[in-house]
């Protein structure tokens, strides 16, 4: 046994973004080196362990979640921000997906930690999204000059009110994939069930539930003991993968899955999502705004079933309430596109990894 890096305690915010939960880094206080900063990452979070016991991360995907954030390596931007996604139960940590969610607790963690100066009442900053190099343009409540947590905006999935944080992005058509329907078409075939495979912020494999025989309204803890339509939905999404230009995605958290149905709460469409191997509470921030573009292409799988709005305001309904996506149309196209989260910082302190294994 060998104490290893970290063993001092490393600085820490704890944040909560959106219905997700973050440690948020510094970069600086990190390995350089992304090897070493990942072995950190996993013993920091007490993975792979499905409880997770001996770190901070909760046992789910949803709340093993890493930023690390560090001045800006380009110009137009106030901040960087890569995410990292450290599995539950599995040595791994992955880069290759961004969060939505964690996003939102960005702008107020880059005040807390000194990167960015509050302004007085809203601060607007660009974040890098290192992930995908796009831009996000955040705004965080700061009255008086110092940043709020408080505030009248509630988000279904969080208990409670908390201050808006509005995300906005111009142009993550392919954020992560290089193009919005990757394999080149709106609508393939795969193992027998028709599929959009997309990505505007998020790689997600859209396919209607009644194609899986499902209602599409069914609970999470109910989808999660399907055996056969997890294996069946896994087998669609590793036959995805090389379609969207992700190659071999056997160890990877994308593309995510999607099951879509009629709406029966007002909004655009009922989803269920898969990310990719545990069911999703609610639906991610970026994979939302993936599945209302879907929503609005002729021919897409969500065809037939969608209700789109004539205005901007897109209602993606989802396990435990809905999640509001903001589309800006463009003739046929997206020209903006955001939505509005909440985040709260939890805990600042230093946390002790676990001692490395030698
Ligand atoms: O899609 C979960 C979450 C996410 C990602 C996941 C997210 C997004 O709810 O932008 O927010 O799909 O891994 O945090």
């Amino acid at each position: 046994m060998s104490e290893g890096p970290g063993a001092g305690g490393i600085p820490c915010l704890w944040m909560r973004g959106g219905t997700s939960r973050a440690a948020v880094f510094l970069a600086a206080d990190l390995p350089a080196d992304p090897g070493a900063r990942d072995a950190l990452l996993l013993r920091v979070m007490g993975s792979p362990d499905p409880r997770q016991i001996d770190g901070i991360g909760g046992g789910d995907p949803l709340s093993s979640k890493v930023a690390v954030l560090g001045p800006p390596t380009r110009p137009d931007a106030d901040v960087d921000y890569l995410f990292l996604q450290v599995f539950v139960d599995a040595p791994r940590v992955t880069a290759a997906q961004p969060c939505g969610n964690i996003l939102a607790a960005v702008g107020p963690a880059a005040i807390e930690l000194g990167l960015a100066q509050a302004q007085e009442g809203e601060t607007r900053l660009r974040i890098h999204m290192c992930n995908t190099g796009e831009i996000a343009q955040a705004s965080v409540q700061t009255p008086g000059g110092r940043i709020t947590y408080d505030g009248s905006a509630q988000i279904d999935g969080v208990p409670g009110a908390h201050a808006p944080v509005r995300l906005m992005f111009e142009n993550i058509a392919g954020a992560v994939c290089g193009a919005l329907f990757p394999s080149g078409r709106v609508r393939d075939v795969i193992a027998d069930v028709p599929c959009t495979l997309i990505d505007h912020g998020m790689p997600v494999v859209v396919m209607r539930a009644d194609d899986l025989g499902l209602t599409g309204q069914e609970p999470p803890e109910m989808l999660e003991g399907m055996a056969d339509l997890k294996a069946r939905v896994e087998a669609i999404r590793l036959a995805a993968g090389p379609m969207m230009g992700l190659g071999d995605v056997a160890e990877k958290s994308i593309p995510k899955m999607t099951l879509v149905a009629p709406p029966i709460a007002g909004g655009v469409i009922a989803t269920r999502s898969f990310i990719p191997h545990r069911v999703h509470d609610g639906i991610g921030v970026l994979a939302a705004v993936s599945v209302a573009v879907a929503c609005t292409t002729p021919g897409s799988a969500a065809e037939g079933l969608a209700h789109v709005p004539e205005d901007e305001a897109f209602r993606i309904e989802h396990p435990s309430g809905q999640m509001p996506v903001l589309l800006q149309r463009d003739g046929g196209g997206i020209r903006a596109a955001g939505f509005l989260r909440t985040a709260r910082k939890l805990m600042a302190g230093r946390v002790f990894p676990a001692p490395g294994m030698s």
